[in-house]
């Protein structure tokens, strides 16, 4: 794809989100359907899949050579590294969504052949926007931004989840959060990895990190934060495979090196 029409497709994608986000609008007013998936606290609404299905509509109408990934089961059988493929979390956010009816977005990313092109993250009550064009750069709204250079290392706030500090699957990596908890100067949990590398790309983070996200988490974010100057990966440092799930590690280049660092050092010990 050209940059033109790169900027084309994130359009109609951007058409296709507000259309999206009227149905999550109103849902105090709907009586919400719940359900759970992998465990207790994971959770699905009706409206997830309302909004997966629009996409799949309207993708199929604008671009019927496109291929669609989402979280809600479409296009399992797709390869992401084939051809066009958006890749869309209908909901990150689900539990805010149910709990607090705030923080949650629709994150749609663009690639093609295996590379991002598009990528796109709404916060829908704040309706914010965070997006990125390949070779074009980050977008917060309709301001280009890039991200600050690191500051010292016990300054920065990082996203993170305190789950991650009591985790009996991973005790080492546990006990590095537990550190990096210690020498920083805060954490915050918003509930949203795609609206945490967004708040990474925009600078209301210094860096964000997660034990387990899955393609359609950070298919968008992942170009938000590299279009912004950032750099993302595994926690340590590898590159995001869109393979299952992940950890992921972002953040500006020299915080990241510092995490990610850590992260390893401990797996070798
Ligand atoms: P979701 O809201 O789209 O499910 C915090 O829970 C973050 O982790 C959210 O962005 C959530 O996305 C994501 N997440 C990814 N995989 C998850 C899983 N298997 N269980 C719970 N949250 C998951
Ligand atoms: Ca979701």
């Amino acid at each position: 794809m050209s940059n033109q029409t790169d900027f084309h497709v994130k359009e109609n994608a951007e058409t296709i989100i507000k259309e999206a986000a009227k149905l999550l609008c109103t849902p105090l007013q709907d009586e919400l359907h719940i359900q759970t998936k992998s465990d207790a606290d994971d959770l699905v609404t009706d409206k997830d899949k309302e909004v997966e299905d629009l996409f799949r509509t309207r993708i199929a109408e604008m671009y019927p050579e496109h291929k669609m990934i989402g979280e809600e089961g479409t296009g399992s059988e797709v390869n992401a590294n084939k051809g066009t493929v958006w890749i869309i979390d209908p909901i990150d956010g689900t539990t805010n969504f149910v709990h607090q009816h705030y923080n949650f977005v629709i994150s749609v990313g663009i690639y093609e052949d295996g590379e991002a092109r598009v990528g796109v993250v709404y916060d829908v009550m704040n309706d914010e926007w965070f997006s990125a064009v390949r070779g074009a750069g980050f977008f917060h709204n309709d301001k280009q931004k890039k991200m600050a250079a690191s500051g010292p290392y016990e300054e920065s706030i990082i996203g993170l989840n305190a789950r991650w500090l009591i985790s009996k699957r991973f005790p080492r990596r546990a006990e590095v959060c537990r550190h990096i908890v210690r020498d920083i100067r805060a954490t915050r949990s918003y509930g949203a990895a795609a609206l945490e590398m967004a708040y990474t790309a925009c600078g209301r983070l210094d860096g964000y990190l997660t034990m387990r996200v899955s393609p359609w988490d950070y298919a968008a974010g992942k170009l938000l934060v590299e279009e912004a100057g950032g750099k993302i990966s595994d926690i340590f440092g590898q590159s995001l495979t869109f393979e299952g799930e992940t950890s992921l590690l972002c953040a500006a280049s020299d915080l990241h090196g510092t995490l990610s660092t850590a992260f390893s050092q401990s797996e070798r010990e």
